[in-house]
């Protein structure tokens, strides 16, 4: 489905704070707030709205809140200013004088999407192709305190209806947690692990230890250059091993699969550049017969409807990190996302399907939005 180019006027940038209704640990530190950076490009068709998923440290990924706004404020949106009148396909070349960055020009190529989309009557689902009207929803689980805390989490999500479980793992954190939630969900319950980096070649042996516990899949041990250690592992093991961080676009990914690194994808559309490159990865394993998933970045209701319409594409074969609104936040920045059997509904309306509440906007505003403009 195609849609109208836009015309540019301003592109606004807002930055917000969250508390998360409980602290989030992953082997790369511990969250008890969410800071988000978002774009609204205004245009002379209307609105859009794009959400940047770097977060406050680069300690995911090298892109960070404060560089992201850097990056877009002196090169990105200048460049697409400059423009003036395009379409969220002409972004990526727009903006490709720029190495990397991906995180802050998926924030970007989103909201043109999201104003041109609005405009043409088409929802993201309709635009991206999306195969069902609701998806399968799993939860990631970060490390806990203890294994009794572990174990309550984990009934609770259980109970709310999640269909797949994912443990954050690291060393010291790792057999014994698999192990008490295995005993806990039974056998037939969808497992898996995410350890973020946090191990080396060393650990190979240590992580075949993982094997009886039937888990879907152990994702990103490695560090993210790292394919080769993944292939070690993949040989090593027979848990699937699914890459996160390594995958930053198309060719990666199909390098990767080539090599046996990895035979499941996460796709993260801010670590891949935006929508459209994720919609290209989608295709690529979809060929080659290998699952994905939507993976998930701590999204508000903005960046959270846009991932639902993702995962409603065809190859999403396995439940993703699309939680509802409530799995992180007390109140969620536009409607929020409801769990019902499991599942979330794919918003029909037209771009994202979802509408921001100017009101906690302001009340949750971090300083003045920025508004940069055609000069
Ligand atoms: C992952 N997400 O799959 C990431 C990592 C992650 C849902 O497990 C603030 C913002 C904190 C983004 C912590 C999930 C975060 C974050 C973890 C992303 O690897
Ligand atoms: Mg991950």
């Amino acid at each position: 489905m195609s849609a109208l180019p836009v015309t540019l006027e301003a592109v606004e940038l807002h930055r917000i704070g969250m508390p998360l209704v409980r602290p989030f640990e992953t082997s790369f530190g511990r969250q008890t707030a969410r800071e988000v950076l978002l774009v609204r490009v205004r245009t002379a068709e209307g609105e859009g709205w794009g959400e940047c998923v770097a977060m406050t440290d680069p300690f995911y990924s090298h892109e960070y809140v404060d560089g992201c706004e850097a990056v877009i404020t002196s090169y990105l949106a200048p460049a697409l200013l400059a423009a003036r009148t395009l379409r969220a396909d002409d972004v990526a070349g727009l903006l490709r004088f720029v190495v990397g960055h991906r995180m802050a020009k998926a924030a970007l190529e989103t909201a043109v999407l999201d104003a041109q989309t609005r405009a043409a009557g088409l929802s993201f689902g309709e635009f991206f192709g999306a195969v069902r009207p609701e998806v399968d929803c799993g939860v990631s689980v970060g490390i806990s305190p203890s294994i009794d805390e572990l174990l309550e989490e984990v009934a609770g999500y259980r109970d709310a209806g999640y269909r797949r479980i994912k443990l954050k793992i690291k060393p010291g954190w790792d057999l014994e947690p698999v192990a008490a939630v295995r005993e806990l969900l039974g056998p037939a319950a969808l497992l898996q692990v995410d350890a973020n980096t946090a191990y080396t070649e060393a650990d190979i042996d240590h992580l075949r230890g993982l094997d009886p516990f039937g888990l879907l899949l152990i994702e990103q041990p490695f560090v993210e250059e790292d394919i080769r250690t993944h292939v070690r592992l993949a040989r090593a093991i027979d848990t699937p091993v699914c890459l996160d961080e390594s995958i930053t676009g198309v060719d990666v990914a199909i390098d990767a699969i080539e090599r046996d690194a990895t035979s499941i994808v996460n796709i993260k559309p801010g670590r891949v550049g935006g929508y459209l490159e994720a919609i290209r990865i989608h295709d690529a394993c979809l060929e080659r017969d290998v699952p994905v998933w939507c993976g998930g970045m701590l999204e508000t209701g903005v960046g959270r409807a846009a991932n639902v319409a993702l995962a409603a594409l065809p190859g999403f074969t396995l439940p993703g990190d699309t939680s509802a609104s409530d799995r992180y936040f007390a109140e969620d920045l536009t409607e929020s996302f409801v769990l019902v059997d499991g599942r979330l509904a794919v918003p029909a309306g037209p771009g994202s399907g979802v509408t921001v509440r100017e009101e906690l906007l302001g009340d949750w505003a971090l300083r003045t939005p920025v508004v940069l403009s055609v000069s």
